[in-house]
């Protein structure tokens, strides 16, 4: 290491006998243009023969990681810290983070959605202090938003896996953070929205579910834990009360006759695509929040973006023809997390391998950010965001 002292060169100085090049034809040491990336300082190099040579011993602006382009350093979600302590998220007052669930032991049908959390956090192109052009705000300076890392996967074992999501969600929303889950197939719902659960109160909150498929199966070949059966598990635990759970956009040919008389029975409600394409989205959402909301105080969404049609959204595990438009899911999301209070929200069967273009990769990011977003313009205009955990009661309070 050189002991000499830093060198502070300016633009144009005379250094090892060579004259600086002008500063504006290479891009060194003046603001940013863009006012949302300024540089965090600038920087030189010692000078030597090659650097002087070249001039890479100029002064040149240094960015911070969260104004990095985000193909640059270590992928997190929106280049978000990574933060996976809760103390450090306690600490923080973190209002949403980001969890990963790598997790496609359960499918039954295309695997790859381990790949997921990944290809989601990578799929947005814009860095730094974002700005909603739909909500107009500015979501990361309204909120503290963090990644807070992947629940601790390993392959093969899925009743682990499983544990791991249920541990991993219950630590980050029992700091208060309301935590948006990248999966991971389908069944990670089941311990995720359970944990949510466990942290306000079973049967307190109200599911909101974007899928093709109603994944209320009683079990797949004899799997109980399979992808197909998530939202049955929930109802049976009394995480969920099946009057709470409202379906959104089923179409294509299951469940079975027998599953639909399941779900009458235990009072799950459901919009068909049919009934979107004839009344539109948005009339169906108001009604799907009232129904998720008939009792409980909060939502949990889960988002299948299989609901979404192929011809957007091809990079998932199982397809089905003429599903929603990315712009009918977003602005969805936009509305439902804008009138509720958001619990906690899934996001899966995103499977890169038969992604096209990064195409449904995106349509989860921008899932989760006008999430963000919606809970971030809530914020600005005085509203909670964070889950404040009611006093616990104590004896002598019970008594009075
Ligand atoms: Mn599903």
């Amino acid at each position: 290491m050189s002991k000499r002292p830093p060198r502070t060169p300016r633009s144009g100085v005379i250094s090892n006998g060579r004259a600086l090049r002008p500063a504006r034809s290479a891009g060194a040491a003046r603001p940013s243009r863009d006012p949302a990336h300024r540089p965090a300082s600038v920087q030189a190099s010692d000078p030597g023969s090659f650097a002087s040579q070249w001039g890479w011993d100029r002064p040149f602006e240094v960015y911070e990681d969260f104004d990095l382009p985000t193909y640059v350093g270590p992928s997190t979600f929106s280049n978000l810290p990574w933060i996976t302590d809760p103390a450090e998220l306690r600490a923080r007052k973190v209002d949403v983070a980001i969890v990963g669930a790598p997790f496609d032991d359960m499918v039954t049908h295309r695997p790859g959605a381990r790949f997921g959390p990944r290809a989601i956090r990578g799929a947005q192109n814009s860095s730094g202090s974002l700005n909603s052009l739909q909500l107009d705000v500015r979501p990361f300076e309204e909120l503290t938003v963090v990644d807070a890392g992947d629940a601790n996967i390993v392959p093969a074992r899925f009743d682990r896996g499983h544990a791991m999501i249920f541990r991993k969600v219950r630590e980050v929303a029992a700091t208060g953070a309301i935590p948006i889950v990248f999966g991971g197939d389908h069944s990670i719902t089941w311990p995720s929205a359970s944990a949510v659960a466990e942290v306000r109160r079973p049967g307190s909150i109200g599911i909101v579910h974007f899928d093709a498929h109603a994944d209320t199966a009683p079990d797949s070949f004899g799997q109980l834990a399979g992808h197909g059966s998530p939202m049955r598990r929930l109802i049976e635990s009394g995480a969920v009360l099946g009057r709470n759970f409202v379906q959104v956009g089923l179409r294509g040919y299951w469940p079975p006759v027998e599953v639909l008389d399941w779900m009458r029975e235990h009072e799950l409600r459901w919009h068909l695509m049919t009934e979107i394409e004839e009344r539109g989205a948005e009339a169906v959402i108001d009604d799907a929040i009232a129904e998720a909301l008939d009792g409980p105080d909060s939502i949990y969404l889960s988002v299948d973006i299989d609901v979404v049609d192929p011809g957007s959204a091809p990079g998932t595990g199982t397809p089905e023809p003429g599903g929603m438009l990315p712009r009918e899911l977003l602005r969805a999301v936009r509305r439902i997390v804008g009138k509720v209070e958001l619990a906690g929200m899934d996001i899966v069967e995103v499977s890169p391998p038969y992604d096209w273009a990064e195409s449904t990769a995106m349509i989860a990011n921008r899932c989760a950010l006008e999430a963000i977003s919606a809970l971030a313009v809530k914020h600005r205009d005085g509203g909670a965001v964070r889950h404040v955990a009611p006093a616990p009661r104590t004896r002598a309070a019970a008594r009075a």
